[in-house]
Parts: structure tokens; sequence; C-alpha cells
């Protein structure tokens, strides 16, 4: 590198090629792990099945450990933010890339001299990083479920609200340059751990992290303010031209990076006015799905078919050979390519989103929450509300307990997000607004979003809402599925960052207030016979830190009594519509 500094990259060539071009992973996890799923002297077999996929198509692959992981020189910096005001150094993930591939074109004789950029979350981060300064031998970046914005969506935060689960990956990755140390919760039911530790920071001096510097940060950043705004990769990429042809993927149901992929693709659309260089995949997975050999299936929801390996056959690699390869053809993939949940066939869209409030091909559409747990396609004529109170010392778990810690090898952390909600549904503190059986297809593409009206009797407060799709009573083909609630889109919204995310303020208590909430994005089919609902509720925990229900300077550092029991009320009438803006395509 530029400073001197060397990093660890293992570089596959399959024996015979020559003029092939380069994909260039550059990761946190260990570029060794990377290239070797199992001991073989067969690249087929030794490597992982979406990199032994594009080794049989031709290319060379390159994986390298970012600066201070595993066997690279080098200090390491979480998500290490580009040089100036967060990095007073003279590297960053741009310039590393920069000078990793200008070392390649001179270096590897089999080389054509292009080369594409790819990774998964921390490695679509560095990919996205890759075209902040592009080298001109970089033909074309695929970042996957990229991080992007650690306040707003991605790992750290949803909205301001504090994603506890990810403590374990801090320890993991920031104790040790190879990530030899798993954390020891006192409990495989981390459930109790967690209450019984009061805030986070409590947490932390416990488990002895409270001084690692990323905590730290978090500690000190609890709002949007400069910091996170000036790292989000999507404001960067926004302030940049596209000078190299990017496929942006995403999944469905992405347990950690759910915000990342569609923030990166709308941010760089207005530059791409041909419609032909800055392209989206949307696929019905879990984080990472994309490139493993199945996607078949997440959890007990089965997609009739590899997804995955259609996507890398379909997609990536014609993708690739476009630009890539000498003389590539013309890939022909469509400016968005999206996997249809609930009907389990994929679309070529010329835009994303299809739907939404205006200047779309489709208008979204308004679902309403009335009375009696009722959710309809007209607005309520008569007022009315729905509640229950929310106790932090009995907060709503995100999946049934047990709840095992992220990286419990025992947990299914990947499939939390299809979980069934029935579980959720029957607790008092959670409550739920359901349609009448459906008598034609709903079918959505774009971000539903909630605009519901609200009160508290504290001075704060979290709202998490949760769009559903409700299994027929009877589903005969899987009866196991009988009744399912289906997750299609949930997240949580901090209510102190309601009017401005980098300013907190108390809510008024006892009045009712305005919130929206932009849900995750939805490719979806609710299927005749089906029913839609919506749950909504005050904690997700321990995905999520508890909000105290009392306005606090720092909800971090709270203290044992600033917790306090608060009665919710989510308000229906003519003047108080809440609702979910639906981005319906077809419908009644
Ligand atoms: N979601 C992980 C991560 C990305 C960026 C920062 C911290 C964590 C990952 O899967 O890489």
């Amino acid at each position: 590198m530029r400073d001197g500094v060397k990093l660890h990259t293992n570089i596959v060539i399959p024996k015979g090629l020559v003029r092939a071009p380069i994909v260039f992973a550059r990761t946190p996890y260990s570029a060794d792990r990377a290239i070797s799923a199992a001991a073989s002297n067969r690249y087929s077999v030794a490597l992982p099945a979406a990199y032994a996929e594009l080794a049989a198509a031709g290319y060379i692959i390159a994986v390298q450990d970012v600066r201070g992981r595993h066997r690279s020189e080098g200090d390491y910096v979480v998500t290490r933010p580009l040089v100036g005001p967060l990095n007073p150094t003279k590297v960053d993930h741009a310039t590393d890339s920069w000078d990793s591939i200008e070392w390649m074109v001179r270096n590897v004789p089999e080389a054509n001299g292009r080369v594409g950029t790819m990774g998964v979350s921390y490695g679509g981060f560095t990919t996205l990083m890759s075209l902040v300064d592009p080298h001109p031998a970089l033909r074309a970046a695929v970042p996957i479920n990229p991080y992007v914005d650690g306040w707003v969506g991605d790992d750290w935060f949803h909205n301001g609200a504090y994603r506890q689960s990810f403590i374990d990956w801090l320890h993991w990755m920031t104790t040790d340059k190879s990530s030899r140390y798993l954390l020891q919760f006192d409990r495989e039911d981390v459930y109790e751990s967690w209450l019984k530790a009061g805030s986070v920071s409590g947490m932390a001096r416990r488990l002895g992290i409270d001084s690692l510097p990323m905590f730290r940060r978090l500690v000190a950043h609890p709002a949007y303010d400069a910091f996170w705004q000036s790292q989000a990769v999507d404001r960067i990429l926004a302030a940049r031209p596209l000078k190299v042809p990017v496929l942006h993927v995403h999944s469905l149901w992405d347990q950690e990076d759910i915000y990342g992929a569609p923030a990166a693709y709308a941010a760089i659309e207005p530059k791409d006015p041909g419609n032909d260089a800055n392209s989206l995949v949307i696929g019905p997975w879990r984080h990472g799905q994309s490139s493993a050999a199945d996607g078949s299936r997440l959890g007990p929801i089965d997609f009739d078919g590899n997804s995955s390996a259609w996507y890398r056959r379909n997609v990536l690699i014609p993708f690739f050979d476009q630009y890539l390869k000498d003389g590539g053809p013309p890939a022909g993939i469509a400016p968005v390519t999206a996997f249809e949940t609930g009907a389990n066939v994929w679309h070529r869209y010329d835009r994303w989103p299809m739907s939404c409030a205006s200047g779309c091909p489709f208008a979204a559409r308004a679902i309403y929450l009335g009375a009696d747990g009722s959710l309809g396609w007209t607005a309520p004529k008569q007022g009315g509300f729905a509640e229950y109170v929310s106790d932090p010392a009995r907060p709503v778990t995100y999946r049934q307990r047990p709840i095992l810690s992220t990286f419990n090898p025992r947990s299914t952390w990947g499939d939390w997000l299809v979980d069934d909600q029935r579980f959720a549904e029957t607790r008092p503190d959670v409550v739920t607004f359901v349609s009448e059986v459906l008598t034609q297809d709903v079918r959505l593409a774009g971000q539903p979003i909630a605009k519901f009206f609200a009160s508290t009797s504290g001075t704060d407060s979290d709202w998490v809402v949760k769009l559903i799709d409700v299994y027929p009573n009877e589903h005969a083909a899987r009866p196991e599925l009988s009744g399912y609630e289906l997750p299609i889109a949930m997240d949580i919204l901090r209510g102190r960052y309601r009017d401005d995310p980098a300013r907190p303020t108390p809510i008024p208590a006892g009045k009712v207030v305005g919130y929206t909430l932009k849900l995750p994005q939805v490719s979806h089919r609710f299927g005749k016979g089906h029913r839609i609902m919506v749950q909504i509720q005050s904690s997700w925990f321990p995905l999520y830190d508890r909000n105290p229900q009392k306005f606090v300077a720092n909800i971090f550092t709270a203290q044992p009594d600033d917790y306090v029991r608060a009665t919710q009320r989510i308000h229906f009438s003519p003047r108080h519509p809440s609702r979910i803006e639906l981005p319906v395509i077809a419908g009644p």
C-alpha cells in the first residue's frame, strides 16, 4: 500500500487461464477462510460455491484481508471512514482498493487488466468504497447486502434503536486480530442476561468490553449526528460521479443489513440516465444467502428452486462477463431483477420501486388500522384507539425464547426474520390488526411506509411495526404452515428521533403524535385466501435495547429507575388515520 503496509492477499488462478479478469474481494473475516470451504487440491471443491462457479467461468479470484485483520499488517478500524475529519491517516478502503488493484494488474501475468470488486456485508461496504476513487482497471462492482448506514438501518442501529445483538461481533472482531475469542454470556438464554444487566453500558461493563474503541464510539454517538451522516456510504456515493457499472444485491429477509443495498442503488440511480450502469437484484434471502450453495428455502419458507444459484447463473456471471471479459457479450440483464416472495417468480423491472406515493408506474395504496383489530382499504369513519401497557421489566421478545446469542453456534439468527409471529400476537402488550380474507392477490413492489398516530403516558418510546402475511387456516400442500404469520417487513423507530434524527426531543406525554416509519423493501404477493396483518409493540428485546420510556440524555447509560411502564395508544379516526401505505402493483 502507499504507506508501505502489506496486505495479505490470496490469488486463486485456475490452471491454464490466460487473459482472465480478476474478481476481487476485501474482507475482515479472513482471506484464508474465504477461499477454503474444504481441503482439496481441486478449486471446484476447495472454493465456496460462488467462487467455484466464477473460477469455472474463467475468473481469477483474489481475496484480501483488510488492514489490521488476520494476516494483513497495519491497524484495524471498524468500517474505517474515508480520509478526512474522522480518519486522520492517509489511507482508507478507497486507497487500499486502488493500490491493491494497481499491484495486481502489474503483477499477475494471467490477468487481462480488468478487475471486478465483489463482497457481502462488510465486504459489500469495502466493495462500495472501491467506487469512491476507482482505479481505471476497476470495471464492475457487485456490493452484496452492504453495510451502508449504521444508524438508519444497518448493523448498529435502526432509526436510533440500538441493536444489542451485535455486541458479540464487536467483541469477536476487535479484541483479537484473528477473532479467536467468542463472547461468553452468563446464560444460554441471553434474554435473562440482558435484562439483569440493565442498560447496554451495564452489560458492556459486565463483559469487560466497555473500553473497546468502537463501543465508545457508539455510546458517544447515539443520535444521527455528523459522525454517522458523514460516513453513510449512500451519501458519499451520491456526491460522486458514477464511473463503474454496479450490480447491487439485496436480500428481502436480511437480518443484518436490510437498508444498505436499496439505499445505495437509489443514491446512485440519478447518475445513470441510460438505466444500464446501476442495477439491482432483489432476492428472497437471508443475509449473504445469495452466495450460499442453497437458496431453495429460508427457515420453513420454500422458494421452488435454488434462487441463489439462479441469480448467480443468470445475473451475476453475465454481468461480470459483459464488463470484465475480453469482448464480453452484452448481459441483457434487467435494470432490476426482483424475486416475488409468495409467488416464487422472478421479474424483470425497469426501475425500483415499482409503486410509491407519486412518480412510480403504480400508486401506493393505504391500508387503515381500525376498530376491533380491523385492517381495511377505507379510512376510519369513527374515532378510537387500541391500548396496551409497555413494561420494560417484561419486554416483548423478537423471537420465541430461549434466545441464543447471535454468535452461539446453535443460534438460528439468520432465520429470525421469517419466524411465525403468532407467539407475539397473543401477548397483551402487542396490538394486532388484520384484514378480511383476501378475495384476490395483492402484489407489492417497493417500500411500505407506516404512518401512524400514537400517544404514550411516558416521555420517550419505541414503536415496532410489523407487516405480516397470514397464511390460510388450511394449507393443504404444507399443513405445518397453516395459519402461519410470515413477516414481510418489520422495523423499529425510536420516538425521540421522530422530528429530527440528529436532535432527540421528549415525546409530549398523553398527546397524539404522528409518526412515519419506512419499512424494509418488499417484493411480495399476498395470495388469495391469505390475510394481511399489522402488529405494533414498543419493545423488541433483546435484539434492541429497551427504551426507558422516560426521556433521558443517553439511553446507553440509563439507570434502573429510569425504566418505567407506559400506557400506549394507537389511534384511528378521520383526524388520525393510522395506516400503512403499501406499494401495490396489483390488487383490489
Ligand atoms: N453485518 C456484518 C457487519 C458489517 C459491517 C459492520 C459490522 C458488521 C457483516 O456481515 O459483515
